[in-house]
């Protein structure tokens, strides 16, 4: 009997074994015990076990016979386990792990808080709309002073700035005056670095500790609102989505130096301020990207597109959100509805031998007359020419006549097909506009602008309840969190109602405090991360050895 031989190695927080034998150890090349990198695959098939771990790119790479070798021989019966799958970070990223918005069983953050109740600590913050993230003993969260583009990370049990970096911006985006900042893309870490994301300079990595690693600038994008996708991981990527008016692109660099692992451009997407995620199933793993109309599902090795869905807003603020074999999203943007305030773009031979005045065959802002058309200008002149051309109207005027605002859950067919006809229900009430939706606990909540809260069922579309009012009015940009049985919606005039997760509503809570909020919270432990216009708060409930 050969004595057991297992390979060790880590990956950020993940630890891998791959389980041998000592007769076999010669049989792998060296390159291969030397390079073992985690991917992005789930590791199926291999000695016929599915395991919920990345596979190691490096396995891929190996002559088959070796690995059928590996697989089949008696002796040998390699596996590769996750030995430490059960340790993942806190709040890496928009909206958590893998920007669910729900935090890890065991959580329990306050009910009842506001700036004199229940806050641990406050601590002024710099302007932006970035939502903390937990990188190891610290927050990270970006901001925007003095034409400078700040990282700053405070001490997650006191509020201390443990450190400051900035970029110097000679040119800022351009961002909506009121609702915009140029710091709004929320950081993400793989619990060895941070990566942060400003549309106004591109992607840098900082190690935990503030040092700086790298950085991979972008030319300016054009989303006249201001950038707002956050960067994520996906395997040994940092993926940026950069969709804009003319120009889309998804950028995916190496974490560990920036280099370009991959880009594919995305010419039918205009602006988008959604986030990717990342969705496992029949031993794949798709990125799964929101854009114009459509939702695409990606090989985050390559960015080759596997599959896309329609029912997407003309203008996608949302993020989608993964829950057990099911994708779902939701989302709305003014003129998509089907009824009154739905926006048809004028025919274009007619509009323009009614308003082409110097007959140069394409419009100047001045040309068009007062109305939906003339007010999306910008979104419209995708090439910032100062001219609405042609193919530019004839896009758009597809986008317009084919948007169909709504809420909707994919599942992947038998062989793991995604397509429209995958799709188990759409359904076109109570949609949000800026704040993502959540799943939890087998239930699929949407908050609606002025302060509405749908539960659906995830797998019909059924309602069990919908737009019952929370009692804080507002817009609501901040995206929904769960945590210990209970729902967090942020109004953005800075209202926190906290309601009962189920079938009926049932509102618990509502914290106002007292200025605007459109970031998301952070949850680890027992602490809700909170930031407002202008401080950063750590809720939590006292305990009784922790005096005030
Ligand atoms: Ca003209
Ligand atoms: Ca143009």
């Amino acid at each position: 009997m050969h004595a057991r031989h297992d390979i060790h190695w880590s990956e950020g927080t993940l630890k891998f074994t791959l389980r041998t034998n000592a007769a076999l150890r010669p049989l792998l090349p060296s390159h291969f015990l030397k390079s073992i990198r985690a991917a992005g695959k789930p590791l199926a098939g291999l000695a016929g076990r599915c395991l919920h771990a990345p596979v190691p790119r490096v396995l891929r790479r190996l002559p088959l016979a070796l690995i059928l070798g590996l697989a089949l021989t008696p002796l040998a019966r390699p596996s590769v386990v996750a030995a430490d799958a059960a340790a993942p970070l806190p709040w890496p990223q928009f909206r958590g792990p893998n920007g669910t918005g729900v935090a890890p069983e065991g959580s329990r953050p306050p009910t009842t808080f506001g700036p004199t109740q229940n806050a641990r600590w406050k601590m002024a913050c710099p302007e932006g709309h970035s939502s903390p993230i937990v990188a190891g003993e610290n927050l990270v969260l970006t901001a925007f002073q003095g034409q400078q583009l700040l990282t700053l990370a405070f001490r997650r049990n006191s509020g201390r700035v443990a450190w400051r970096r900035a970029i110097d911006a000679p040119h800022v985006e351009e961002v909506h005056p009121s609702l915009g900042s140029p710091a709004t893309p929320t950081p993400v870490t793989d619990g060895n670095q941070v990566y942060v994301f400003f549309g106004s300079f591109g992607l840098r990595a900082y190690a935990l500790d503030g040092t700086e690693r790298w950085s991979h600038p972008v030319a300016l994008p054009q989303t006249e609102y201001g950038s707002s996708s956050s960067p994520v991981i996906a395997g040994d990527h940092v993926v940026q989505l950069l969709d804009q008016d003319g120009g889309s692109y998804l950028l995916a660099v190496h974490r560990h130096n920036g280099e370009v692992a991959w880009k594919i451009d995305r010419p039918d997407m205009r602006r988008g301020f959604g986030t990717p995620v990342l969705w496992s199933h029949h031993g794949l793993t798709d990125l799964v990207v929101p854009g114009t109309l459509w939702l695409v599902g990606l090989d985050p090795a390559s960015g080759q597109e596997r599959w896309r869905v329609s029912g997407l807003a003309r203008i996608t603020c949302t993020t989608p959100v993964v829950s057990d074999d099911l994708l779902l999203t939701a989302s709305w943007t003014t003129g998509g509805d089907r009824g009154a305030g739905r926006i048809e773009m004028p025919e274009w031979d007619a509009y323009l031998a009614q308003h082409d005045a110097d007959h140069d065959g394409r419009f100047t802002p001045a040309e068009l007359p007062t109305g939906p058309v003339k007010e999306r200008i910008k979104h419209l002149d995708g090439n910032r020419n100062g001219y609405i051309e042609k193919t530019e109207w004839l896009s758009m005027a597809d986008i317009f006549g084919r948007v169909e605002n709504q809420a909707f859950a994919v599942q992947a067919d038998a062989q793991g097909t995604v397509s429209d006809g995958t799709v188990l229900w759409r359904f076109k009430r109570g949609l949000p506009y800026v704040a993502s939706p959540i799943a939890y606990r087998g239930r699929f909540y949407l908050v609606k602008n002025g302060g509405m809260l749908t539960c659906l069922d995830p797998r019909t579309g059924h309602a069990y309840y919908q737009e019952e009012r929370l009692g804080a009015v507002g817009d609501y940009y901040a995206s929904l969190t769960a945590a210990n049985g209970r729902i967090y919606a942020i109004s953005r005039p800075g209202v926190v109602t906290v309601v009962k997760a189920g079938d009926t509503f049932q509102s618990l809570a509502r914290n106002d405090l007292g200025e605007p909020v459109q970031a998301t919270p952070a949850i680890a432990d027992n602490t809700l991360y909170l930031r407002t216009a202008t401080w950063l708060y750590a809720f939590e409930e006292p305990t009784p050895d922790q005096p005030r």
